[in-house]
């Protein structure tokens, strides 16, 4: 029995890794921040909280993660832990730098000192392309991240490329587009809107408040995209792959995919700041746009290439953005019955 440990366990790809590897006979273990009440929801959602083992385990902590590796002797170990919300790293640029950069190379020295056979994924991201320069974007389109979130990023994704080329680890990035799922956290924009929009389909009366209606994004499905992460590390020779959908859709259509799916039936009028959304049939105000939703500098247009992975991996996704948008605004919707 293969045994891993999944970093960000309680995150939303933690919990559909964790899933995927227990169905595939894994000794799943993974960490969880020591807080006052300990965040398992999404384990326990996809109903997987009892087969999976959990450790203490922060980024910020050296020796805790060299004990872990000592004693673990992982065959594979997937690095999903991050201050993954980009409007909250310009709050927190250090944290950000901190965690997301050099936490990572926290684990792979611990890896090279104390288990080099243990594969390793690190979870790179599409914010790294930030500022548009190719589309579509690929493992070879230069990178000019647009948050401190991004920056930490880019040298979480190089610590990994350097530590192949200089040990020989077989270190992958997944650098993924962005990926949703019922199971999203709330500040992120696609489950804000499906849940504001069901709170409205429910018969609420506030408005959901959004930000740059403009920003595209490559929206996939995460159930799809931890395949993929799988995936990679089942390979010969470590490497980069891009996982995306290669569709990109606007802020303003993703909420009108989930509008359709509750029976909304959206009217928008205005521009900038002035946008909003009204619903025909009732008349109630459904969107409105507030200044402190915008980001200090933003990441316009993002659409992958994902051939690569596709070719090598054998990857595609299932899940369309439409599928998504419906597939969330019904849970959401469910969730308040
Ligand atoms: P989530 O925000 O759902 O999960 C992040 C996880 O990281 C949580 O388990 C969180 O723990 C944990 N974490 C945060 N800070 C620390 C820390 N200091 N030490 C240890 N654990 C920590 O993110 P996702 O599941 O969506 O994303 C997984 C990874 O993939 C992240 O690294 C993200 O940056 C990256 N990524 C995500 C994409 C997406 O679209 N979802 C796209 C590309 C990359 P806690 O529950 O305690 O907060
Ligand atoms: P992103 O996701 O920054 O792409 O990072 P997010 O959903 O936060 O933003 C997407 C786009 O929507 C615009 N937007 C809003 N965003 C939020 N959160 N709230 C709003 O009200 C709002 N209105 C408009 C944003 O400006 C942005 O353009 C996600 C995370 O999962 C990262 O960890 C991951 O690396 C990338 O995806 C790929």
């Amino acid at each position: 029995m293969k045994k891993v440990f999944i970093s960000g366990i309680s995150g939303q790809d933690g919990a559909y890794l964790s899933k995927l590897l227990l169905e595939k006979g894994y000794e799943v273990h993974g960490g969880v921040r020591r807080i006052s009440h300990p965040e398992t929801v999404r384990l326990e959602h996809l109903g997987v909280l009892d087969d999976v083992h959990l450790h203490d385990f922060d980024l910020a902590e050296m020796a805790a993660i060299c004990r872990l590796l000592r004693e673990g002797q992982y065959d594979e170990f997937y690095n999903l832990a991050a201050q993954s919300f980009v409007g909250s790293s310009w709050e927190q640029p250090l944290y950000a730098a901190d965690v997301n950069g050099l936490g990572v190379a926290r684990i792979l020295d611990a890896i090279r000192t104390f288990s080099p056979q243990t594969r390793f994924y690190q979870a790179s991201t599409s914010e790294m392309f930030g500022l548009v320069q190719a589309v579509p974007q690929t493992e070879t389109t230069p990178f000019h991240p647009r948050s401190p979130y991004g920056v930490a990023k880019v040298y979480g994704h190089y610590i990994t490329v350097n530590y192949r080329e200089s040990f020989g680890l077989h270190a992958s990035s997944g650098i993924l587009f962005n990926h949703e799922s019922p199971l999203r956290g709330t500040e992120f924009v696609t489950r804000k809107i499906t849940r504001g929009l069901a709170k409205l389909a429910r018969g609420g009366n506030a408005p959901l408040m959004l930000g740059n209606m403009e920003a595209r994004r490559d929206w996939g499905f995460a159930g799809d995209y931890v395949e993929g992460m799988w995936r990679m590390l089942q390979q010969g020779e470590a490497c980069d792959y891009v996982l995306a959908t290669g569709v990109t859709t606007k802020i303003r259509d993703f909420v009108d995919y989930a509008a359709q799916a509750l029976g909304l039936d959206l009217t928008w009028d205005g521009e900038g700041v002035d946008e909003t959304a009204t619903d025909r049939r009732t008349g109630k105000r459904i969107v409105e746009i507030s200044e402190k939703f915008f980001r200090p500098a933003e990441v316009d247009l993002l659409i992958g290439d994902a051939a690569k992975a596709r070719e090598k991996l054998g990857w595609q996704p299932k899940v369309d953005v439409r599928a998504l948008a419906e597939m969330m605004a019904k849970s959401d919707y469910d969730a308040l019955g």
